[in-house]
This record gives C-alpha cells, sequence and structure tokens, in this order.
C-alpha cells in the first residue's frame, strides 16, 4: 500500500492511500495513552478523513511495538496529565475531550475499523468499542480498568458496551477490571475477527476494500440506523439527517426550493402518494 501523509501531528500519524485514512496514535512509550493533545489532533484527523470525498474506511490503530517490543492500540487517559478534573492540557485545562472523539467516530457517516494490537485498555478499550468494527491482533488484550484508577466511561463505554456483549459480561468487565485474550474477545463477540499481528494492517485494508466496492449512500443509512436503535434524539437526527439529504436528491424536494426562487406556488401535485 502507498500510504502519504495526509498531515504532521505530535502524537499521531495521518495517512491516506485510495479511498482509506488511517490514524495511528504514536506515543508507544506510554502503550499509546492519550494527552488532550493526542485527542485533539486525532478529532482535527478524523473531520479531515469525514470531509474528504475520496475517503469511506478509517482505520484506527496504535504505533507499536515499542522498543521493549509490546503492542499496544491504547492504554486509555495519560495518567501521569490526570488533574483534579480531568486530563491537564498544555495551558491547564483539565479536559474529558475524548466523549467528543467518541461522538465523532460515532456519528461520521464513514466506516472506522479499529485495528487492535496488544493492549486496548481502559478508555482505550472504549475507542475500539465505538470504532464500526474491529479486527484484533493475536496478541491483542482488551480490558477496564476505570474501578481500578479511580475512573470510569458510564457512556458508550458502559451501554454500548452491553449492547456488543450483553449486560453480564459488560458487567463483569467493567466491576472485575480483567484483561481477555483475542480469542475471548472473539467468543464474546467484542471482536469482528482474530488474524497474526504481522497481518494486522493487510486485513484492514482488504475489509476497507470490500466495504469501498459498496454503496456510500447505502452504508451511511446502516451506520445511522444501527446507531439510531442505541442513541435516542442524537440516533434519530442522524438517521433522519440521511432522510432529508436523499429528499434534496429527488425532483419533489428540488420542486420546493425551485417554487420559492421562483416566486411562485409549488407544483406538488405531479408527484405521487405512493402507498
Ligand atoms: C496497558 C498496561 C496493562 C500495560 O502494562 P505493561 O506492563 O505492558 O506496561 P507498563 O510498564 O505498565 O507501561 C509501560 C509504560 O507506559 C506507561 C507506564 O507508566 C510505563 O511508563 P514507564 O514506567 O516506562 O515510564 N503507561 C501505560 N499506560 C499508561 C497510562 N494510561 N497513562 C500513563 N502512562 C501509561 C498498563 O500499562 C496499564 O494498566 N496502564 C494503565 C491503563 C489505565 O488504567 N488507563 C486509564 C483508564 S481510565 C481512562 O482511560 C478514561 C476513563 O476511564 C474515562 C474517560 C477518559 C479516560
Amino acid at each position: 500500500v502507498n500510504w502519504q501523509i495526509a498531515k504532521t501531528y505530535e502524537d499521531i500519524l495521518y495517512h491516506k492511500t485510495d479511498g482509506i485514512a488511517k490514524i495511528t496514535i504514536n506515543r508507544p512509550h506510554k502503550r499509546n495513552a492519550f494527552r488532550p493533545k493526542t485527542i485533539f489532533e486525532m478529532y482535527d484527523a478524523f473531520c479531515d478523513a469525514r470531509e474528504d470525498r475520496n475517503i469511506g474506511v478509517i482505520l484506527l490503530t496504535g504505533a507499536g511495538p515499542h522498543t521493549d517490543g509490546k503492542y499496544a492500540f491504547c492504554a486509555g487517559g495519560d495518567q501521569s496529565v490526570r488533574g483534579k478534573a480531568g486530563y491537564v492540557d498544555d495551558e491547564g485545562t483539565p479536559r474529558l475531550n475524548v466523549l467528543d472523539l467518541q461522538r465523532l467516530i460515532r456519528s461520521m457517516p464513514k466506516v472506522v475499523i479499529a485495528l487492535v494490537a496488544g493492549y486496548a485498555i481502559g478508555g482505550g478499550h472504549v475507542l475500539h468499542v465505538v470504532c464500526d468494527l474491529t479486527i484484533a491482533a493475536d496478541n491483542a488484550i482488551f480490558g477496564q480498568t476505570g474501578p481500578k484508577v479511580g475512573s470510569f466511561d458510564g457512556g458508550f463505554g458502559a451501554s454500548y458496551l452491553a449492547r456488543i456483549v450483553g449486560q453480564k459480561k459488560a458487567r463483569e468487565i467493567w466491576f472485575l477490571c480483567r484483561q481477555y485474550n483475542a480469542t475471548e474477545a472473539l467468543e464474546m463477540g467484542l471482536v469482528n475477527c482474530v488474524v497474526p499481528v504481522e497481518q494486522l494492517e493487510s486485513e484492514g485494508i482488504q475489509w476497507a476494500s470490500e466495504i469501498l466496492q459498496k454503496s456510500p449512500l447505502a452504508i451511511r443509512c446502516l451506520k445511522a440506523a444501527f446507531n439510531a436503535d442505541c442513541d435516542g434524539q442524537a440516533g434519530l437526527q442522524e438517521l433522519a439527517g440521511n432522510a432529508t439529504l436523499l429528499y434534496y436528491m429527488t425532483e419533489e424536494g428540488t420542486e420546493g426550493k425551485q417554487a420559492f426562487l421562483e416566486k411562485r406556488q409549488p407544483d406538488f401535485r405531479q408527484y405521487p402518494w405512493l402507498p
């Protein structure tokens, strides 16, 4: 794959190739734990990928292995910058801006695939949970740590996790803070497939290529429909936004606008009341 650098950042790498963007958390010395700057950069890159009409699939992954040979997708919030009210940025402001990123990944009308090698832990685990699909390397390790380190994610990290693995398993994951290997994750439906670590990226590209051969409008409506089942009014807004988009593309929708601009009554009688 001919990856092109799309933009240069401090904490992440951002690449593009034909139809695919790749966002790589690049703090392997911290097991790719994120600080506020990491999240701002990821948010910026995801916005870019969302706006790019050529991009249909985004791969989210972690840089590695580290010099000690260990891999990580993301080990959650960087505890060394955690202050009294959140993760403290360079200006001293405490933040939980990862929640904004979770919502962006969830609502963007393109497919986001997490490629997990090594640790997906804490807020890093939630990041893969909110991705549309997860491909795990055989060395992947999954788990929440919140109740151990004085934190929790009661949003998507709890409720959407429970939709994926069921209430009992989700409560086990959070209440016991155990770690689960890739096979266990596959068995509980937490990931889509498991591949040898050296095949992780090529498998992600294969999945992306298959998705890119499909209809973009069908995929975006399906993503919104899956979200609408769980996301209340925000989910319905996404789904309904797609209905509006499609309506704007019809002659019937255009007639209303055209009539307004031509200062005449719209003629909707020419359009059928379909059964
Ligand atoms: C990930 C894990 C299990 C890996 O263990 P191991 O033994 O392979 O590595 P080690 O030695 O623990 O970590 C390597 C280096 O990475 C740093 C460590 O401090 C260590 O640094 P040095 O001692 O070499 O200088 N590191 C790893 N994770 C870090 C982190 N999250 N923050 C800062 N430095 C980190 C093991 O490292 C681990 O358990 N990490 C902590 C996982 C964790 O509890 N994450 C936070 C959960 S809370 C959260 O993410 C969150 C939330 O609950 C709500 C909203 C937003 C975020």
